[in-house]
């Protein structure tokens, strides 16, 4: 079979062999997407926190987090504004090694970044080996316009919920709304089904 890999256009209609979601195209570099400036955060201050609804908040240094084990993950990922980028290359913790750490009753979760963006989704849609804390992409550290030291990586839903800059996941009882949620995105957000919306 022929090599998929991104790097140039595809024509309108061309899904890639089913792996572009409804409405996407293939993006021709890795576009840098922020609301805000970018945050550079010393390592020495860098903290990766659990909160809200758990047994007892857990913190790990920049030092602990990168001792934790951690996985290379080769995904493709599709932003709301319709880019698309395949097989890009990651390495980072798995969020379920971080949950392990605590005991909660928590159905939803609230991821929380430097610069003040939030974005929320359903706890179950960063466990079970679905999401990562991702501090490397395409072999090289995280360049801080794309995240970095750290960032969430969810590539299975659209990458507006890999909040970029990550500082921590607060666990929730019940759902609400992060950045782009209350401005009308979706509360899931899942690339195959479309839902770039909420509501209407
Ligand atoms: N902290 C933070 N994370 C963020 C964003 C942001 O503005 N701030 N933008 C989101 C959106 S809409 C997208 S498409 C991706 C873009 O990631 P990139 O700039 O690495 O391409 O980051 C997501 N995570
Ligand atoms: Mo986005």
């Amino acid at each position: 079979m022929a090599s998929m890999s991104g790097g140039f256009p595809s024509r309108p209609g061309d899904d890639r062999g089913g792996r572009l979601p409804p409405g996407q195209h293939l993006a021709e570099a890795f576009p840098v997407l922020s609301v805000g400036p970018t945050p550079h955060t010393p390592l020495p201050a860098w903290t990766f926190s659990i909160t809200g609804v758990v047994d007892a908040e857990r913190r790990w240094t920049w030092e602990e987090f990168r001792a934790l084990p951690s996985e290379t993950v080769t995904c493709d990922i599709h932003c709301v504004t319709t880019w698309s980028r395949l097989d890009t290359v990651w390495e980072g913790v798995p969020v379920d090694t971080l949950l392990d750490a605590v005991v909660t009753g928590a159905g939803y979760v609230m991821a929380f970044s430097d610069g003040g963006y939030t974005t929320n989704m359903p706890l179950s849609e960063v466990t079970g080996g679905k999401a990562w804390i991702a501090y490397s992409c395409d072999g090289q550290p995280l360049p801080p316009e794309h995240g970095g030291p750290a960032r969430l990586l969810v590539p299975h839903l659209y990458f507006w919920k890999s909040a970029k800059w990550v500082r921590g996941l607060r666990l929730m009882s019940g759902d609400s709304p992060g950045y782009w949620e209350t401005r009308g995105y979706h509360g899931l957000g899942d690339p195959w089904r479309e839902q770039r919306y909420s509501g209407g």
